[in-house]
């Protein structure tokens, strides 16, 4: 068995319909109760978890999420005691035992209601926002909680002593400062040796003036930067009438969201009283005297590190008119804006139980929320009692998740990867878990504001994370269905979920699709690509619109193509047309070099594989011209057999999204040699050489009790920031050794299974 340390031992995640809480010491089981928490550790506890929480970001930034994969492999693992299934020589039956292992292991960490909870970190610029929240608002965390964000934040020092925007990242002025306020603001004394060390980082990097903007916008509040050095985000743009392609409607719901409570915030120029911690910032921060900062100079100033994406001439041109606008603005008109905001703010909690759809309008909202209600009001109790939703606890330390969770995409894919060979049959207890999770996501209302407040249609969707956040996702709808239809068609589980919903999905899929017949995220795209000129966000890019992608549309396609197969009168020539068009949209964004760029895991062998996977179903159905799928195909297979590393295996680092081109890893990663491998069976590559010498690398680097370790990170938003999706290390590589199985061994069907077995 693992050996959880004791330290460990004292962390419980408590899990409800998919929700999850980290709770110190819970002594009841209910999340709603242990929310009352009380500061319950004692000094030694503390001492403790300085001695257990240790981890090495320099050996690998990426902590192996193993506080909550010990616990619950200590509750529940047991070694897989049913029929093994003999192979017709000993290569073939290791990787019969190798799906076996890797199955029968991670059906171990799965939770009673059937997801698979796991560490959702990455980005280092989160947990800051909601300290921010919480200390602008008196509303401290437990202290326990607060020990162990101390933890994470130490840990993650780079040795320069700064902090990247995300925890592979290089040192850059917004982690840095962030991480530095995060820990003053836990009361970490500035003569702490990492905090001196941290301090002399942002000195020497032109002091806290140049952070991008999300952070001048974080120090404002803090009242550690000046408000008239942040360009005005102009809250009146909430009143423009609608079909103006620049009304924030039309933006990416995540920047809507955003910049929705930062208006806000912005508007009324919310900042916390001076106080001596605040006073001691502004000495700390800055090269020169806080009061001797010229600040609206400082507005477009931003640290050469951190600059992702150049402000364009038009948002300068507009920044220059609308900060002009502060000083002749019209108090009714600002306050009519402000109105609109605070009603949107309030839906848009209401819509998603103060979830959010994210981590960073979470933080901002709870702010807003409190300066309007005050501490004590329900609005704001509710608030806080989703901050730790967002709160994971790995070796590192405690975190900030970058969602709710990423429980509905990891169940849907776990599924598939567990459905993928007849092996899968052997695990049907975990698969009816897996049902009854993908079961009660799938949306089954609409809000009574949903249009007022331009949400998309849902009725049928699935969410990335759970029902109660509620953001329906189209790639998420598309993995829901599918997953659906493969375990309908195992014969598993007795179907619940009746035709009518499953149509609900394909409509809700089709609604999704746009006019270049790709899918985008969360929305269709509302607004022209020339809106990204007003990015001011200079970290991320292409945050401006929803555009379609690659996987989100070969998502979608397959799962259309599933539908088909199962339903072929529903909708027909409507969904054949949609296929047609995706497969299209598919083909026009492959790069000539065979690869497609990945735009939200790392990065061309993903998004190679949901090209190929797609490509390769559509074959032969008379959706397309087979000899152009094939021909894509084929270059996809060369350009990935071009990138095989001498072990057998692939390897790509985060470097891939930021800078657009195959950056190759040292060592080759198990979750890209695994979508590698997909890709290549997916095409029925004909060399099995190559095969067989990936698949040895996932065989070899297999744990005993069927894990593999944490690589490098996976995950991606916007281009440059990364994040982590720790069960994929497992759901790929048995994807990929089942999809082997059933293409080259399969000489065993399993016995007749009792159902829940
Ligand atoms: C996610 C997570 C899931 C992801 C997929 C479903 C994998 C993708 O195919 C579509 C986009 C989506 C839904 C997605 C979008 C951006 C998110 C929500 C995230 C990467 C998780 C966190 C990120 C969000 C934007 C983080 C907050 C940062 C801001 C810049 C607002």
């Amino acid at each position: 068995m693992l050996k959880v340390k004791s330290g460990w031992k004292n962390w419980q995640l408590l899990t409800e319909k998919g929700r999850h809480i980290w709770a110190f010491k819970p002594g009841s089981k209910a999340i709603n109760e242990h929310l009352q928490n009380v500061d319950d550790i004692s000094e030694q506890e503390i001492t403790q978890f300085a001695e257990d929480f240790q981890f090495d970001k320099f050996t690998n930034p990426n902590s192996g999420d193993k506080v909550y994969r010990h616990a619950a492999i200590n509750a529940k693992f047991k070694a897989f005691a049913g029929h093994i299934p003999q192979a017709a020589n000993p290569e073939a039956q290791k990787v019969t035992d190798a799906v076996i292992k890797g199955i029968n292991y991670f059906s171990g960490l799965q939770s009673d209601e059937g997801h698979w909870p796991g560490d959702y970190g990455g980005p280092l610029f989160l947990l800051p926002g909601l300290l921010i929240a919480s200390y602008i608002s008196d509303t401290p965390f437990p202290k326990a909680h607060r020990e162990m964000m101390k933890v994470y934040l130490f840990n993650h020092q780079n040795k320069d002593a700064g902090w990247g925007m995300h925890i592979e990242g290089e040192s850059t002025l917004f982690g840095t400062v962030m991480q530095y306020v995060s820990l003053r603001i836990l009361g970490v004394d500035k003569n702490h040796e990492q905090l001196i060390t941290a301090r002399a980082w942002i000195k020497n990097n032109g002091g806290a003036t140049g952070i991008p903007s999300w952070g001048k916008f974080y120090l404002s509040i803090l009242n550690c930067y000046d408000w008239q050095g942040f360009n005005s985000l102009f809250p009146e743009m909430w009143l423009f009438p609608k079909w103006l392609p620049i009304h924030p409607w039309r933006y990416w719901c995540h920047s809507r969201m955003v910049y929705l409570p930062m208006a806000y915030c912005y508007a009324l120029r919310i900042k916390a009283p001076e106080n001596e911690l605040v006073l001691s910032l502004r000495e700390e921060l800055y090269n020169d005297a806080f009061t001797a900062i010229n600040w609206p100079k400082q507005r477009n100033v931003v640290c050469e590190k951190d600059c992702y994406t150049t402000p364009s001439p038009v948002l300068k041109w507009m920044n220059f008119f609308t900060n002009h606008y502060e000083k002749i603005k019209w108090p009714w008109l600002r306050k009519k804006a402000t109105d609109y905001i605070l009603k949107y703010l309030n839906a848009e909690d209401e819509q998603t139980e103060y979830l959010d759809i994210g981590p960073v309008n979470k933080a901002i909202n709870s702010i807003c929320i409190w300066h309007v209600y005050g501490k004590d009001s329900e609005q704001f109790k509710k608030h806080v009692a989703r901050w730790y939703d967002y709160l994971w606890v790995a070796e590192d330390g405690m975190k900030m998740s970058g969602y709710n969770g990423s429980q509905l995409w990891d169940t849907a894919f776990a599924t598939r990867a567990i459905l993928e060979s007849d092996l899968g049959a052997l695990f049907s207890a975990t698969l009816t878990k897996s049902y009854q999770f993908i079961e009660l996501s799938q949306i089954k209302a609409e809000h009574a504001t949903h249009a007022e407040f331009f949400r998309h249609p849902m009725i049928g969707s699935w969410p990335f994370s759970t029902a109660e956040q509620g953001w329906p996702v189209a790639d998420c709808t598309a993995e829901g269905l599918s997953a659906t239809l493969a375990l309908h068609h195992s014969d598993l589980v007795k179907p619940v979920i009746e035709e009518q919903r499953i149509k609900q999905a394909a409509e809700i899929i089709l609604s999704y699709q746009n006019t270049d017949g790709g899918w985008a995220t969360y929305e269709l795209t509302r607004a022209p690509k020339w809106l990204e000129k007003l990015n001011p966000s200079e970290v991320f890019a292409d945050i401006m619109i929803d555009y379609s992608w690659t996987e989100c549309t070969a998502a979608c396609v397959i799962a259309l193509l599933e539908l088909q197969e199962v339903y072929p009168d529903f909708k027909n020539n409507e969904i054949r047309k949609a296929i047609s068009a995706g497969i299209d949209f598919i083909l026009k964004q492959q790069k000539t070099d065979g690869s497609w760029y990945g735009g939200w895991a790392v990065c061309f062998t993903y998004a190679t594989w949901f090209g190929v996977e797609a490509l390769s179903k559509a074959k032969g159905n008379d959706y397309y011209d087979d000899m152009i799928l094939a021909g894509s195909i084929n270059k996809a297979c060369v350009f990935l057999v071009g990138k095989q590393k001498s072990d057998g295996g692939w390897g790509e680092t985060f470097e891939s999204c930021s800078k657009l081109v195959y950056s190759e890893a040292v060592t080759s990663q198990v979750v890209n040699t695994a979508w590698a491998l997909l890709t290549l069976m997916a095409a029925d590559f004909a060399d099995k050489k190559v095969l067989e010498a990936g698949i040895k690398v996932l065989l070899n680097r297999q744990t005993d009790l069927g894990d593999w370790s944490q690589e490098n990170i996976s995950g991606v938003f916007n281009y440059n920031c990364m994040i982590t999706y720790a069960n994929y290390r497992n759901i790929f590589p048995v994807w990929a050794l089942s999809r082997y199985y059933r293409q080259t061994i399969r000489n065993y069907s399993p016995p007749p299974l009792k159902k829940g077995d």
